[in-house]
């Protein structure tokens, strides 16, 4: 007897079992034009700072113990408090604002079981370790606090259900990010989560983009199905007049059609509806055609050569954390262009997938990155996995936006074999798995040379570079002659520089932290770099002031206020004036 009910207590491995079935890029499922039914609302939750669902198995409901004894437990779903989901739990409540660690959401839905057919959970993010049970049973796990994940719920579905959903937000070392970041850990389901009604074959994935190679009138079609069988789909673009059918060969099928779309720039972000149709199956989506190349020192869009006016911004809001609206979405794209800007750095994780979509269609370019950022563990095979599954889940994700022109595969990674090795292999699979756009990393400058070098350059497109000239390197001197030493053989983008200010605090152009000492480092920084030719772009840090555990000073108050605007973003600083003159003039 006690071995029964004590298991849970001495049982160490517990979490063992659920590091079991993975969701992976390969389940991901195309989601266009699709039926959704969406599961966000009012979910039962608690903080479960032991992990105890997982240990004593809550997710089985077990209240008898079959003889008619009835079991004491240690939950009570439906009575526990509500949380509208999606969510960080960090800013739905005070008392959770520093949270990290094991909380427990569940709530209960009906569902009317269609006579055939699958039905996909769908879930936009959860931070960072996440754990799925459906009535009773373990559905799955996924990794990683930035992209979504699926799982073919077809025969776990009932008329009743109850699911219930274990998202842990420990920073681990090993972890993709690491657990140390310059950015705040928030935790929970912050995005949608839906079921997805699809027909027995299906269409699994839906690529649509121009065949990059100048002549802007070949639009290339890839299909892929949930099952390896043959047949016949079809590809419409109606305004365009495109009708064609693909063959499809073992669940696979290609298609390179001639058209003339009128092409997608930030200035004439024209967008088509295209669809796709397999035996019962239609998929949809909006999409924009466009060529993004490189030539010699140049990036060219369209066969024109362009300048990045960029900016960076991480997912960031005093209200909802990492869990934005749209209007705050649409706002951050709109402040962006208020400051002149073509280009965004959305930093330093895959952001919201409805950013890219806004970012289709009101004209902004994009550099989407994954967290490999700073220290990961570059060493392990298993790292690199999950880094390689988020770049792979994010690729699939945002494949047909013609505003995402740019893949990072990383940010400021000390320059050792293992990460050569580890990023070069994430920069090559980025160049096997997608021709239509350029991949790029934030890296670091040669500090002891003072010159723009990195190994990792010869798998990049693009070179990025980070550089505090004025902030955390004192020597202005530094910024000319960096420039003077380098000789790239490929475009260079300055994704970061910057300077902390903190609203209010003004006064003393010298002084470090005032609005002013920011605003005289932008105008220097922009001096210095105007005119250099291998600088294609830039995107100082950052759009807004972001919340940052790391920060402690009085002028901080944890966050970093590196912003052009503050945190309620909208306050303009004085450097925000600074570069949107500069932009203006460009
Ligand atoms: C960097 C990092 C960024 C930080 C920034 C800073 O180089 O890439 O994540 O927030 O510096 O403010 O120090």
């Amino acid at each position: 007897m006690a071995k029964k009910y004590m298991s849970d207590i001495h049982l160490e491995d517990y979490a063992s079992e659920y590091e079991e079935k993975k969701a992976t890029a390969h389940d991901a499922v195309f989601t266009g034009g699709r039926p959704v039914r969406s599961l966000n609302g009012g979910w039962n939750y608690a903080v479960d700072q032991y992990d105890t669902c997982l240990r004593q198995k809550w997710f089985k409901e077990r209240y008898e113990d079959g003889n008619g004894f009835t079991l004491p437990v240690d939950y009570s779903f439906d009575e526990w408090p509500l949380m509208e989901l999606p969510e960080c739990w960090n800013t739905f409540s005070k008392e959770y604002l520093l949270y990290e660690g094991p909380m427990v959401f569940t709530r209960r839905f009906s569902y009317d079981m269609p006579v055939s057919g699958r039905c996909i959970l769908r879930i936009g993010a959860a931070s960072m370790l996440c754990r799925v049970f459906l009535n009773g049973e373990y559905i799955g796990m996924h990794r990683g606090a930035s992209t979504p994940f699926y799982f073919d719920v077809t025969d776990k579905l009932k008329a009743d259900n109850r699911i219930l959903i274990c998202v842990d937000s420990t920073r681990r070392p090993e972890q993709v990010p690491t657990e140390n970041t310059d950015w705040f850990n928030y935790g929970g389901l912050f995005r949608d989560i839906e079921l997805i009604n699809v027909p027995d074959i299906y269409i699994k994935t839906f690529r649509v983009a121009l065949v990059p190679d100048g002549s802007f009138d070949r639009i290339c079609v890839r299909i892929g199905l949930s099952e390896p069988v043959d047949g016949t789909a079809r590809f419409r673009i109606e305004e365009l007049g495109t009708d064609e059918e693909i063959e499809i060969l073992d669940g696979k099928g290609e298609v390179v059609t001639e058209a003339h779309p009128r092409l997608w720039s930030p200035d004439d972000p024209y967008l088509y509806d295209v669809s796709a149709k397999f035996g019962e199956d239609t998929v949809s989506d909006r999409v924009g055609f466009r060529e993004i190349w490189v030539r010699g020192r140049d990036i060219v869009l369209n066969g024109k050569s362009i300048y990045l006016k960029g900016i960076s911004a991480h997912e960031d809001s005093v209200e909802h954390g990492r869990a934005l609206t749209d209007e705050e979405r649409i706002e951050n794209i709109r402040l962006a262009k208020e400051l002149g800007c073509n280009f965004m750095r959305a930093a330093h994780y895959p952001h919201h997938e409805r950013m890219s979509y806004l970012a289709d269609e009101l004209g902004i370019m994009l550099w989407e990155e994954i967290p490999v950022y700073w220290a990961i563990r570059f060493d392990r095979e298993e790292t690199y996995e999950d880094a390689l599954n988020q770049f792979s889940e994010l690729i699939e994700r945002d494949h047909n936006r013609a505003s995402v022109i740019i893949w990072s595969v990383g940010n400021e990674n000390a320059d050792t074999d293992s990460r050569l090795s580890f990023m070069k292999r994430l920069a090559d699979y980025a160049h096997d798995t997608d021709e239509t756009r350029l991949v790029s990393a934030a890296c670091l400058v040669d500090e002891a040379e003072n010159r723009i070098a990195d190994r990792l350059a010869d798998s990049l497109d693009i070179i990025g570079i980070n550089e505090y000239c004025g902030w955390y390197t004192p020597d202005f001197e530094r910024l000319p002659a960096l420039m003077k030493n380098s000789d790239p053989d490929k475009p260079v983008i300055i994704t970061e520089f910057g300077a902390d200010a903190m609203r209010g605090n003004t006064g003393d152009p010298e002084k470090k932290g005032t609005e002013e000492y920011q605003a005289a480092l932008y105008e220097r920084q922009l001096e210095i770099l105007t005119g250099i030719d291998y600088i294609r772009g830039i995107s100082p840090w950052i759009l807004y002031d972001f919340r940052c555990p790391r920060r402690t000073s009085s002028i901080q108050k944890y966050y970093n206020r590196k912003g052009l605007l503050d945190e309620t973003k909208t306050y303009r600083k004085p450097a925000f004036f600074v570069l949107q003159k500069y932009y203006r003039n460009i």
